[in-house]
């Protein structure tokens, strides 16, 4: 019922030389890929070049993160969802866990982000998840209710309509270490339960994906469970063999 979406984040990584590798070996593999909605979301330095470059017309492009400010102004560094609009993005991955961490990103702020990318017609990827710390003392599910509380009360539970969900495992990404799919599904089932509580229909809807360390030999496995729709992919993106096999684990 529900049709799985793979995306691609690269992170920062990449050059103009190896985005152009990567991008040629996209298109060339893509109309392997059918039933599944794909996405890259490279640096935003590099949108527009990869605009340029991808022919194949089954992979839409996205942003990693966007101001809060949505037009523009005296904001240095910043990306506004108008300007990822501009080039053409249908994507924004919003709350991952290094924007979190590293940048500081409050649950509120990313709420605030999730509703300028709403308004301007994109669809947020959300991520949540929880650390190794959060899950062995057991409040993994509260953190990961609290991230998404924060933004119903902003967007309201109809807005998920719109929204997609990564489920990240804070400790599973980049690590190598992927969440068994059962560890995964049981995650993926309470963000589903939760969301129910408050719309049915709109929980049955949502696409959730997997992200942490997902690689073509574990992608099938983990795409098998109930209430994983897709995955959001880092590492293994960089390379197109790799990513157009996860992306057909997904079919
Ligand atoms: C998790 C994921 C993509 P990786 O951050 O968002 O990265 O697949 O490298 O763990």
């Amino acid at each position: 019922m529900r049709k799985p979406f793979v995306a691609g984040n690269w992170k920062m990584h990449g050059s103009k030389a190896s985005i152009e590798s990567l991008v040629k070996g996209l298109n060339e593999q893509a109309n392997q890929v059918q039933n599944v909605d794909i996405a890259v979301c490279p640096p935003a330095i590099y949108i527009d070049f990869v605009q340029a470059n991808l022919s194949a017309d089954n992979i839409a492009v996205g942003a990693q993160n966007v101001a809060e400010e949505p037009v523009q102004g005296a904001f240095t560094g910043e990306t506004s969802v108008e300007m990822a609009k501009d080039l053409n993005c249908a994507y924004i991955i919003l709350g991952h866990s290094e924007r979190r961490a590293i940048y500081g990103e409050t649950d509120a702020q990313i709420a605030e982000k999730t509703k300028v990318v709403l308004e301007a017609g994109l669809t947020p990827i959300l991520c949540v998840g929880e650390t190794l710390d959060e899950r062995e003392s057991g409040v993994m599910e509260k953190v990961i209710a609290d991230q998404l509380d924060a933004v119903i009360k902003v967007v309201g539970i109809d807005a998920f309509e719109k929204i997609v969900i990564a489920y990240e495992p804070v400790w599973a990404i980049g690590t190598g270490k992927t969440a068994s799919p059962e560890q995964a599904q049981e995650v993926h089932a309470f963000i589903r339960d939760k969301l129910a509580r408050l719309n049915r229909s709109i929980a049955e809807k949502v696409i959730i994906q997997y992200g942490g360390s997902v690689k073509p030999d574990n992608a099938a496995e983990l795409f098998a469970q109930a209430d994983i729709d897709g995955g959001l992919i880092g590492g293994a993106s960089l390379n197109a063999d790799d990513f157009m096999a996860i992306c057909k684990a997904a079919s």
